[in-house]
């Protein structure tokens, strides 16, 4: 079976938030989406807002989905959506760090290769403020 996997690109002010992967070891330092796997039995909606709760400690609000699925590997696909924050702070819970990208920090940081094509998706989304 495919592994779903969901990511939110979280907008705010022009700007993306980017999460520093601290796991496995063949991914640590690498920024992401933040997301994860999709449970058996969940909707990929109520995952995505599970896993921002879970990873940087903010409810979000799932808006326009970006794209299609994105291949992460050959028994998994990415799936991700824009997001925007309905309250907290975001806090590195389970990352290494975050960062709010504007747009023309948006290449600034290593994204993972699996998340790159989906950073070039978004970045029309942003201002140029
Ligand atoms: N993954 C890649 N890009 C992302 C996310 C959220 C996840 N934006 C990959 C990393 C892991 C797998 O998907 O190999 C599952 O992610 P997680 O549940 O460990 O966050
Ligand atoms: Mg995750």
């Amino acid at each position: 079976m495919e592994t779903i996997v969901v990511g939110a690109a979280i907008i705010e002010n022009g700007r993306l938030l980017a999460a520093q992967r601290a796991d496995p070891p063949e991914l640590k330092g690498g920024w992401e989406f933040p997301g994860g796997k999709v449970d058996p039995g969940e909707s990929d909606h109520d995952a995505l807002i599970r896993e921002c709760a879970e990873e940087l400690g903010v409810k979000i609000a799932v808006g326009r989905r970006v794209g299609g699925e994105w291949p992460l590997s050959s028994s998994s696909v990415l799936r991700v959506w824009v997001a925007t924050i309905v309250s907290g702070v975001p806090e590195p819970l389970e990352h290494l760090a975050l960062r709010w990208l504007g747009r023309e920090e948006l290449y600034d940081v290593p994204w993972l290769p699996g998340d790159l094509p989906i950073v070039r998706a978004v970045q029309g989304l942003l201002n140029g403020s």
